[in-house]
């Protein structure tokens, strides 16, 4: 496949970059962190969004290739931020299952420096889905070090309540699809305020993602929600990035 050859290529002659999300807090704005976009500086295409690629490495050696670049290059970013800061980095299903994954977390963390406490892996509940033994192995020696773990795009899937029941969740991110329509459909509004009172009521942290305006905000604050991302926040965008030491073997 082409895309795959020309990916491949992308990683080693340094045409991928990490986009940064900034994630606040709904009180006062106060920056608390930002979640790892991956885009493609294409030569010839220009700036590629990840759905424009990512499944081309879906299905081989390039996903944890490319997970680990994704993993090294926002832990090195983040051990240079004021030390309040956490990084969120997506985690593909794919990847969190390759045998390995929890020493390569492991790794990351050791060579930037990065207190594991900083990082959060956002996984989606389909990973959780299937999640196989190897999985949730993983999953433990990850989280019993320190790192936490945010299900993604929370209330889409099927099995969510699953997941959160299998695994050690820290965080949910309320699908923006829901915060879209959260202040003119009455039923969208009862629907994210069970979410958010899910998380909060299993003592989890609660994102809600995708926030384009101010009275979505307004509304998510006044029903408990503490934390947010979206546009009226900040869109992805390049930050300062550190030299990765490591290059990502063979
Ligand atoms: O940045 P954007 O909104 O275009 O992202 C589209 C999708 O790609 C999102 O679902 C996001 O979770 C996913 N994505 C972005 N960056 C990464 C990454 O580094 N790794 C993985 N596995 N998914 C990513
Ligand atoms: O699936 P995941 O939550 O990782 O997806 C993140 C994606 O959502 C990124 O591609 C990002 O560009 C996009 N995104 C972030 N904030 C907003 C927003 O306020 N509105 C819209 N439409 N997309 C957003
Ligand atoms: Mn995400
Ligand atoms: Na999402």
């Amino acid at each position: 496949l082409q895309l795959e050859a020309d990916l491949r290529h992308a990683l080693e002659s340094d045409e991928l970059r990490l986009f940064y999300q900034p994630i606040v807090a709904l009180s006062d704005e106060t920056l608390l962190g930002y979640e790892a976009l991956i885009r493609w500086q294409h030569p010839s295409r220009g700036l590629l969004p990840p759905g424009a690629f990512l499944d081309a490495a879906e299905n081989n050696r390039l996903t944890s290739k490319l997970g680990e670049w994704v993993l090294r290059q926002a832990c090195f970013d983040a051990a240079g931020w004021p030390s309040g800061l956490r990084v969120h980095v997506n985690i593909s299903a794919r990847h969190l299952a390759e045998p390995g994954f929890a020493e390569l977390v492991a790794a990351a963390l050791a060579d930037s420096g990065l207190p594991p406490e900083r990082l959060e892996l956002e996984i989606t509940e389909s990973t959780a889905l299937f999640a196989a033994d190897a999985t949730l192995q993983a999953v433990s020696e990850v989280t019993d070090a320190g790192v936490t773990l945010a299900l993604d795009d929370f209330g889409t899937g099927y099995s969510a309540i699953t997941a959160l029941h299998r695994l050690p969740i820290h965080t949910v991110k309320i699908d923006r699809s829901f915060v879209a329509d959260v202040v003119t459909e009455p039923s969208t509004a009862a629907l994210v305020q069970g979410l958010v009172q899910l998380g909060l009521g299993m003592g989890l942290q609660v994102i809600a993602e995708g926030i384009e305006d101010l009275d979505q905000a307004q509304w998510l604050r006044d029903h408990g929600c503490v934390m947010a991302q979206g546009y009226a926040f900040g869109r992805p965008a390049p930050l300062p990035t550190r030299e990765c030491a490591d290059e990502v073997a063979g």
